[in-house]
């Protein structure tokens, strides 16, 4: 892990690096049997084991936790002709994403209650941001090429409802604790969870409280039922779909005050009824929501896709998303570079500030961590 990228996480968190070890552990502790030995065991010596890790390759844990506390702070649509190359830096290539007629992404759904998903058409594009893109982190570069094949992504972050009715199906047991942002302050609450992450939420806004463990969980149960196949997406198809075709910092454009008009952010709202959020930097602008919202309140980006950046963190597929990009797959695979305990989150949530709620935004955290920040939406794949 970048050296510098630890010191932007730590400005940014709320707390000491040495009061995270401790939480880490007290998750640990509360995990079940298998994942508790082998997180303890990381947490003490850094190093990987096959129950959480797929990659050979592993670093010792750093602060990626931090983020989901922080859950904050680190970490629009036009066609080929008029996409633009980033301002500054290196030149790169712009999206190659066809977006004309004939080949707009089309919705469709595998049952009655699926989830509405989007067909994403197959492409190439410029991943990261460029130097000179206002509250970037140099782990958002290098930029580089990435080409993408089509697949099909879920409209809209997985929602309470629905998370509810896989809990009710297959009875799956989630943990009693989540991180909340509450009296100003991150801590791991017990006696909260998904049904309850601290502020009231209705069946239609999105998931939060929601290990990467539990999405996959989810993903599992909607391809045995489906007889199709769910996935989480790796991080390139997640900003390739959150781009849809822009190489600006939003899919709307650069200006993070327009923020309220396509995303649910730490806005005016926020900042006046969340106890302690007037400290952070908010959005200079008001979404209604001083919480979660439900999903699809705000305009979709080019690719009909909602809440791409805001509402809720998603996790995605790869490992440790802190990593630079400079060795990370260039064809859409997911990265197994860093250490597989942690997992990539993207998006940015209610509680996300402009520096975070970018297209290019990258933030992580233990795979088995709860955050009342942290949601998912699934890949559905094409035949
Ligand atoms: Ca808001």
């Amino acid at each position: 892990m970048l050296g510098m990228a630890k010191r932007a996480r730590r400005e940014h968190s709320p707390t000491e690096p040495g009061a995270i070890r401790t939480r880490l552990i007290w998750a640990a502790v509360r995990a079940p049997a298998i994942r508790r030995l082998t997180g303890v065991l990381v947490l003490l010596g850094g190093c990987c084991f096959a129950t959480f890790v797929e990659s050979a390759e592993c670093t010792v844990p750093g602060s990626s936790v931090l983020n989901i506390l922080a859950n904050v702070t680190t970490c629009g649509a036009q066609d080929q002709d008029t996409a633009r190359l980033p301002s500054g830096g290196a030149a790169v290539p712009v999206s190659t994403v066809n977006l004309k007629e004939g080949n707009a992404p089309t919705a469709f759904r595998d049952c009655p209650n699926c989830p509405e998903v989007v067909s994403i058409p197959a492409g190439a594009f410029s991943m990261g941001s460029p130097p000179d893109e206002a509250g970037r982190s140099d782990i958002e570069g290098p930029v580089r090429r990435v080409t993408i094949a089509a697949f099909a992504l879920a409209k809209s972050k997985i929602t309470r409802g629905q998370f509810a009715a896989f809990v009710s199906e297959t009875n799956h047991k989630t943990d009693n604790d989540c991180y909340t942002f509450e009296n100003g302050e991150w801590n791991d609450r017990i006696n909260r969870d998904w049904r309850n992450p601290g502020f009231p939420q209705e069946d239609n806004h999105p998931a939060v409280c929601i290990s990467w463990f539990d999405a996959k969980a989810y993903a599992k149960w909607l391809s045995e039922k489906t007889g199709k196949t769910y996935r989480l997406p790796t991080e390139a198809e997640w900003e390739y779909a959150a781009r849809a075709g822009t190489t600006t910092s939003r899919h709307w454009g650069d200006d993070a005050a327009q923020a309220c008009k396509f995303a649910n952010v730490l806005d005016a709202t926020t900042n006046t009824k969340v106890s302690g959020a007037a400290k952070l930097d908010s959005h200079a602008c008001d979404d209604g929501y001083a919480y979660t919202a439900p999903v699809m309140s705000f305009k979709p980006n080019g690719f009909g896709l909602y809440d791409m950046i805001g509402n809720a963190w998603e996790w995605v597929e790869d490992c440790d998303g802190t990593n630079s990009y400079g060795r990370a797959p260039a064809d859409g695979r997911p990265s197994t570079l860093g250490s597989c305990h942690y997992r990539g989150l993207r998006s940015a949530s209610w509680l996300s500030t402009p520096a975070n709620a970018r297209a290019a935004s990258r933030n992580s955290g233990v795979a088995l961590i709860h955050g009342s920040g942290v949601g998912f939406r699934l890949v559905r794949t094409l035949p």
